[in-house]
């Protein structure tokens, strides 16, 4: 099998750049594509356009060697990994018109041999839309050598890296790898196998797509079931957390933790293209998907409750806005609809924003005249209700003191963890 020494690298995301990266270091001669001049200018400079931790120092070592540039034009190369959005639309099936776009700059420039990798998260049978896609526009190429035509391989690999430690699970993750030919994935096999050092396992395409998703709908059916729990214990009166520590002391029992809600662009998203692919035999993921979607409602209203009993005009101190804990990403986060809910609701309400990874508000809360992004010490200090909606490390060592007297709303759970004295627990709100 041949070794392949360069790569395109078509979308640089949260995932393309890191990806990018690592195969640089590695030695592969590899040019970076993406739509955004911003991105590819920054990326050049040896700069990152967003925080993930140590992909800073990945991008500035491969751009000083040579061996990492970034580009707007899909150049030619022995792979092309595609690493770009899969959005759902409005009826919850997958945009793949991202797909669409980077296989139109891919399809001129292939001569036969090369490998296309899908890393986006697709639905199942996107890797043979996206080769379809390319045939069509390059008839003289084929799947199989047939009529004598050049051959083209196409695979897909879903990443599986968790926000916050890519550059450690890039290289120590297993790795799934799904050709649409045998020779397919064994190609894709040998160009992971260059940077992952976790078991490189071979499937085929539809089977890969499906794993990915899946994985994804296995996480959220049990945060839905967290979430379950955290509106029927408020309901009993009881503290979920201390239900949730007690019962995950069973050998067989490990509940995940309550939230505001799920976000981020996968376990929110992919469950949907499952639903999407088999609507009436995806009945319990249809469900948990409802459920934690339904959990941001939970929590406003449960601030609107406790905002009738401050009085008019209330303070609010919002706090967090990413999706999870110390990450500046904002996508599909519960925070900020929560957010922008309580401004809609509670007009007369101030609501004091603190996010410590962004310095702007997102553009979903710039339009609403009462609300401000502040630190947190102002944040808490003004309020007369404190609503905790990310985990960040920032959060958990605010002092007791600033909370006393305060209504908390802790959808997380980080002040539970606390000595009880420590809490202000006559004044809060388990969630
Ligand atoms: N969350 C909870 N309770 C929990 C765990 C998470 O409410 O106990 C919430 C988080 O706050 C967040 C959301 O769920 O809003 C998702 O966070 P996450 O840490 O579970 O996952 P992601 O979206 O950062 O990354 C997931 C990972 N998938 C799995 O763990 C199965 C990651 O490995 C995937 O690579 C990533 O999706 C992806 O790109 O698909």
């Amino acid at each position: 099998m041949k070794t392949i020494e360069t790569v395109a690298v078509i979308g640089l995301g949260y995932i393309g750049l890191p990806t990018a990266a690592i195969l640089a270091t590695n030695g592969i001669k590899v040019t970076g594509v993406d739509v955004n001049q911003k991105t590819v200018d920054a990326v050049n400079r040896g700069e990152v356009p967003f925080v993930e931790p140590d992909l800073g120092v990945h991008v500035a070592g491969a751009v000083s060697q040579g061996n990492l540039r970034a580009t707007t034009e899909t150049p030619t190369a022995e792979a092309y990994i595609v690493a770009v959005p899969t959005p759902f639309l409005a009826d919850r099936s997958a945009d793949l018109s991202y797909i669409e776009a980077a296989a139109r700059g891919i399809a001129p420039k292939l001569t036969g041999n090369e490998l296309v990798i899908l890393e986006s998260t697709s639905p199942p049978r996107a890797t043979r839309h996206l080769a379809e896609f390319i045939l069509a526009l390059r008839p003289d190429l084929s799947l199989d050598g047939a009529n004598g035509a050049p051959v083209v391989h196409f695979a897909h690999c879903p990443e599986r890296v968790l926000p916050g430690r890519v550059m450690i699970e890039l290289v120590t993750n297993d790795r799934i790898v799904g050709g649409i030919t045998a020779e397919a994935a064994e190609l894709a096999k040998s160009l992971y196998a260059v940077f992952c050092q976790g078991e490189i396992l071979v499937t085929d395409d539809v089977t890969a797509e499906m794993a990915k998703l899946v994985e994804n709908s296995y996480r959220d059916v049990n945060i839905a079931f967290a979430n379950e729990l955290s509106v029927i214990s408020d309901k009993l009166g009881i503290d979920v957390w201390e239900l949730i520590r007690l019962a995950n002391h069973h050998p067989r029992v490990n509940i995940l933790q309550p939230g505001p809600g799920v976000g981020g662009h996968c376990i929110a998203v992919d469950p949907w293209f499952i639903v999407a692919a088999s609507p009436d035999e995806s009945k319990l993921i249809r469900t948990a998907r409802e459920v934690n979607d339904s959990k941001p409602e939970w929590v406003v209203d449960k601030v609107r409750e406790a905002a009738e009993s401050v009085g008019s005009e209330p303070t609010i101190a919002a706090l967090g806005l990413a999706f999870k804990a110390n990450i500046d990403d904002l996508r599909e986060s519960p925070a900020i609809g929560i957010a922008a809910s309580l401004a809609d609701r509670l007009p007369s309400a101030k609501i004091l924003v603190a996010e410590p990874h962004v310095d702007a508000l997102p553009s979903a809360l710039k339009g609403h005249s009462n609300v401000r992004l502040t630190v947190t010490a102002e944040a808490i200090a003004e309020a007369d209700i404190v609503l905790v909606l990310v985990d960040h490390d920032e959060f958990k060592v605010v002092d007791s003191e600033s909370l006393v007297g305060k209504t908390v709303i802790d959808t997380r759970g980080i002040w539970r963890a606390r000595d009880s004295e420590d809490l202000p627990a006559a004044n809060a709100i388990a969630s």
